[in-house]
């Protein structure tokens, strides 16, 4: 799709950008192949059609960007059978749930995040406290969770008896003489979206994430990045997600950008930011999710990290708005996906990619 574009039919389409898409404009974004719905409009991770749906209800309604994902972001947050974020989200290694979670505000260009939040299901929503009643951009841990509760959210047990079940059984099966390493052995409960990857002891991670990201009418962007992270995770790790610039990056002259995957991975190339900047340099959305995947994989040199034939053994899906409501996404591996509101109403699509798996 985007990556077959022309420049100049890129050019072309996106000479009028930082306004929303006139129904004119849409339609030749259309014709020249951009995946532009017209604002307002939100994406997010595959996982994230619920969270689309209600942010682009809120746009319309003439909500503020960040208000507008926040609030659908909640959705998913609150779910207890999506077991990558929030409520529900699967606990690090000593059966303790982190979460991580970022913000970023175009029209002020301000950012919160909190990283290491024990006992509050809604980060996302902490993060804008951050944001809003703070001169700091991250509050980690323990600090992240007294300001929490000073700003009054409730402290409560994250830990579902699902995501207990899961921990036990991988604590369980920590025996390297089994071969219990077999994904499907191990019989890991995934989320859509959530991607398993195996480490150097070849013990599986689940890592799953939402990320959301939207337009308003006006052209003001926002993004949101939450997550509970990379499963059975060192207590005190703190992935891509909550980190401006890595996991969720938002420049409202631009762009705005997210990642899922492995953050590790996310957070050495800068991802978010660099999406943005392809952007901002003239790349299409998905173009500019595509070159950041390729540097990720080309930096990828460690053996652990590498499949035989020196491909990443993870995966990371990037997510890209641009100020003109062109959008797209792109995985390191075929099969991502990435949901979409917008006045073609929610959908989820698939994304882009640079390798299909052997
Ligand atoms: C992390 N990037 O903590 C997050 C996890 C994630 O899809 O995105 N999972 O590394």
């Amino acid at each position: 799709m985007t990556d077959s574009l022309s420049r100049r039919a890129f050019i072309a389409s996106s000479a009028a950008a930082g306004l929303a898409i006139t129904a004119g404009r849409r339609a030749a974004a259309q014709l020249a192949g951009i995946r532009a719905g017209g604002a307002p409009v939100a994406i997010a991770s595959g996982n994230g059609p619920s969270a689309t749906d209600a942010a682009y209800k809120l746009l319309k309604q003439g909500a503020d960007p960040l208000d507008a994902i926040v609030a659908g972001v909640k959705i998913v947050e609150d779910d207890p059978n999506d077991m990558s974020v929030g409520y529900g989200g699967l606990p690090n290694e000593e059966g303790v749930v982190e979460l991580d979670s970022s913000v970023m505000h175009g029209p002020t260009h301000r950012a919160g995040a909190v990283g290491a939040l024990r006992n509050i299901k809604n980060p996302a929503a902490v993060a804008r406290e951050v944001l809003r009643r703070t001169d700091h951009c991250l509050i980690v841990g323990e600090g992240a969770l007294k300001f929490a509760k000073r700003v009054g959210f409730k402290e409560e047990n994250l830990l579902t008896d699902r995501a207990r079940e899961a921990w036990l059984r991988w604590r369980a099966q920590l025996n390297r003489d089994d071969d219990w390493l077999q994904k499907d052995e191990f019989d890991l409960p995934l989320a859509d979206g959530q991607e398993v990857s195996f480490d150097e002891h070849d013990v599986p991670h689940t890592y799953g994430t939402i990320h959301c990201s939207a337009l308003t009418v006006d052209g003001d962007l926002a993004g949101c990045t939450t997550t509970s992270g990379l499963s059975w995770k060192l207590p005190g790790r703190v992935g891509d997600s909550p980190i401006i610039g890595a996991g969720c990056y938002t420049d409202n002259a631009v762009g705005s950008a997210g990642a899922t995957g492995r953050g590790e991975a996310v957070i050495q190339v800068c991802g978010a930011n660099s999406v943005v900047m392809r952007m901002e340099a003239g790349d299409l959305p998905t173009d500019a999710c595509l070159h950041v995947l390729k540097k990720i994989a080309d930096r990828t040199r460690l053996k652990r990290l590498q499949t035989a034939d020196g491909r990443p053994n993870f995966n990371v899906t990037l997510y890209a708005l641009r100020k003109d409501g062109a959008f797209g996404s792109a995985s390191i591996y075929k099969g991502g996906s990435y949901a979409v509101s917008d006045a073609e109403g929610t959908r989820v699509e698939q994304s882009a990619f640079l390798y299909e798996k052997r």
